[in-house]
């Protein structure tokens, strides 16, 4: 076996698909507020998720994980901790876990590399030893891996902003989105962090969206960590930024899917134009917010939330009918996979899965420059 992905749309040999084993709503951190009283969780409750749910969400995984296995791609598995027990660190305790489920999140693939990333929630401190086995087996397999982790975050009070949370939800939109423009959320400064899920990688450039778990900081190290490529700090208009796969989702060369009523700012958009990429505007979600599943933290772009097998075939949700017809519209053989059972655990098929081998190369797809960028 062998470790190689440059993009989000070379041919896909092998992957990792989460699990939902006993994936907890979080206890209260300094990250995470979370009020469901209607589910059986109001503010400051905390357990797991109940065990219909779980059953339901890991029937259509392993369905999803044995489709990739009929069309050739290697599928392998993390291992679940106990989600359920504390964790802590010399400087803080956490009352719970979080899940296995979104690997996207923890881990990033380039070139030859899997980078584990910082993460930024107490509950997820140690959600990499899920993933530990099989970067272990690929460490042993492939004499080229490269096996990094970025620098262990401290996660004190000093990396999140006192009060971050009534604050911010008490502002009106406009207020919201001049702050996540200027990535004054969540995060402080003090240390570099990131979620693997807030980066799309094209080739050469990496885009990195600023979150509510990824700060500047993290962005700086990721550009010192690549030197070989250009990574692009990123915003769009969404008050609630939490990982890039919902928002700008590549597809091919010279294509990527936009959710529309997430803008991206204007330098952006003109850096894809000039060199020749089309922003298709996605489709709208079937879902509302108000009929999502219980206990989802996703907003209804998990529609566009999509694996590509390769640049000709994409995985979608099966019942997100306007965006699969747009995606056979565009050229694309879509393959219906129903995985909203699967949303309360984490996200979509993007977020369930982390590409351990793309045939291919490093190509640059943005050969003139523009502003920023
Ligand atoms: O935009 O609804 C999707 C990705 C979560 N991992 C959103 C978040």
């Amino acid at each position: 076996m062998k470790v190689n992905a440059w993009n989000e749309w070379d041919p896909l040999r092998h992957i990792i698909v989460g699990r939902a084993d006993g994936t907890v709503v979080q206890a209260a951190e300094p990250a995470v507020y979370r009020d469901w009283p209607q589910d059986g969780f109001p503010q400051g409750t905390w357990g797991p998720l109940p065990d219909d749910m779980v059953a339901r969400a890991n029937e259509q995984l392993d369905n999803f994980a044995e489709s990739l296995r009929r069309r050739g791609v290697t599928v392998d598995r993390p291992q679940p901790l106990d989600f359920s027990q504390p964790v802590a660190t010399p400087e803080w305790t956490q009352d719970s876990q979080f899940g296995c489920m979104p690997v996207r999140d923890v881990l990033i693939t380039v070139g030859n590399e899997i980078l584990e990333a910082t993460m930024s929630y107490r509950s997820r401190w140690f959600e990499y030893l899920c993933y530990r086995p099989l970067l272990e087996s690929y460490f042993h397999a492939d004499q080229d891996m490269r096996w990094e982790a970025a620098p262990k975050p401290r996660l004190t009070d000093a990396s999140f902003r006192a009060g971050f949370w009534p604050e911010y939800e008490s502002l009106p939109d406009d207020e919201k989105l001049d702050r996540v423009r200027r990535n004054e959320l969540l995060l402080t400064e003090a240390e570099p962090l990131f979620d693997a899920a807030d980066v799309a990688r094209f080739g050469k450039d990496l885009f990195v969206q600023l979150s509510l778990v990824t700060n500047q900081s993290g962005v700086r190290w990721l550009r010192q960590h690549f030197p070989s490529h250009r990574v692009h700090p990123v915003t769009f208009g969404n008050t609630h930024p939490l990982h890039i796969d919902a928002t700008w989702v590549p597809l091919r060369p010279g294509l990527v899917l936009h959710c529309s009523e997430r803008p991206a700012d204007p330098e952006m958009l003109q850096y894809f134009k000039i060199n020749d990429w089309e922003v298709v505007p996605a489709a709208p979600p079937q879902k509302t917010y108000e009929t999502l599943p219980p206990l989802c933290f996703c907003s209804p772009w998990l529609s566009i939330n999509v694996l590509s097998i390769d640049e000709r075939t994409v995985c979608v949700e099966a019942s997100e009918t306007r965006q699969m017809e747009l995606l056979d519209r565009l050229g694309f053989e879509v393959l219906p996979v129903p995985f909203w059972d699967v949303a309360p655990f984490g996200g979509g098929l993007n977020c369930a899965t982390v590409d351990v081998y793309r045939e291919g190369t490093c190509e640059d797809y943005f050969p003139k420059r523009h502003g920023r960028f």
